[in-house]
């Protein structure tokens, strides 16, 4: 096992490869995937300090899944499993952090997947597209002419979507989002999960159910979740959903983070 995650490690990164018993070893894997997904076109430089700005939140969480953390994720799957046309919005840094789980988990939840950019290029779009279906995607929604539909007032690049996708959608899965779209979507309307590691971003605080926890931690656990409840009857998953509160979760995230600052 370790054998195979350090060919992995060296396969990633050309320069050296992480000791696996270095104390940051996940972290700094985390960030050899987020350069090898710069390197391969899909995640642009900004992309690179967002993670840095999560990563600066991620050491005060204590770099795991809190119990916390674990409550919305338990209701996102419900919610998801609940929803008529779930879509999960993929970025740069989703696709190049999990390509393999967002896949998984569209096909677990039934949910489309659909690239949506905020730096939007077509080079870009083909390249999240092309990483997605490597990784075992049958449909890709949001590139090229199909992001014809626009989201009402938002001026950014992420206003293009899909209108058999993210347009439709009653529930929007949107990880690493910026605070304008998230308010927006949910002015259309639609239910909005996000897995944030700043429980006092505006996409955190505007989503119906945010994960504040590290994406490569939560897509895992939110696949888990899913196959667990899957099967569920609508009564007990919207029992799940209806007990979660967003605000109270968020300032119990809060609070672990204030008592380490
Ligand atoms: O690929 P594009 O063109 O759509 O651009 C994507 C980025 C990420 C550059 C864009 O959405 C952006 O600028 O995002 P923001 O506004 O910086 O927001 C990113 C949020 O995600 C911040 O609150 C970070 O703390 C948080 N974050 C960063 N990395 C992770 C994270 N949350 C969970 N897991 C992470 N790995």
């Amino acid at each position: 096992m370790q054998h195979r995650r350090q060919r992995s490690k060296v396969a990633l990164s050309q320069k050296i490869a992480i000791p696996a018993d270095h104390p940051r070893a996940k972290s700094l894997y985390t960030r050899e995937k987020l350069v090898d997904g710069f390197k391969k076109g899909l995640v642009v430089p900004e992309g690179l300090i967002a993670h840095g700005r999560g990563e600066a939140f991620d050491y005060l969480l204590g770099e795991k899944t809190t119990v916390h953390a674990r409550k919305a994720i338990k209701a996102a799957a419900a919610l998801l499993l609940l929803s008529d046309h779930p879509v999960l919005s993929i970025n740069g840094n989703a696709a190049a952090l999990c390509p393999k789980e967002a896949v998984q988990l569209s096909e677990v939840t039934g949910a489309g997947l659909e690239v949506n950019l905020f730096y939007r290029t077509e080079e870009r779009e083909s390249a999240i597209k092309a990483e997605l279906e490597k990784h075992g995607a049958k449909k890709v929604l949001g590139v090229g002419p199909r992001a014809s539909a626009r989201i009402p007032e938002l001026q950014s690049e992420r206003r293009r979507v899909d209108p058999e996708g993210i347009f439709m959608a009653d529930t929007v899965f949107v990880p690493l989002e910026d605070g304008d779209r998230t308010e927006a979507l949910v002015k259309m309307g639609k239910k909005v999960i996000t897995v944030d590691l700043n429980p006092r971003s505006r996409t955190a605080m505007a989503a119906h159910i945010t994960i504040v926890d590290n994406l490569v931690r939560a897509m895992p656990a939110l696949i888990e979740q899913a196959r667990m409840l899957k099967g569920r009857d609508r009564k007990s998953l919207a029992r799940i959903v209806n007990r979660f509160n967003n605000k109270k979760n968020l300032a119990q995230s809060l609070k672990i983070i204030r008592s380490k600052a």
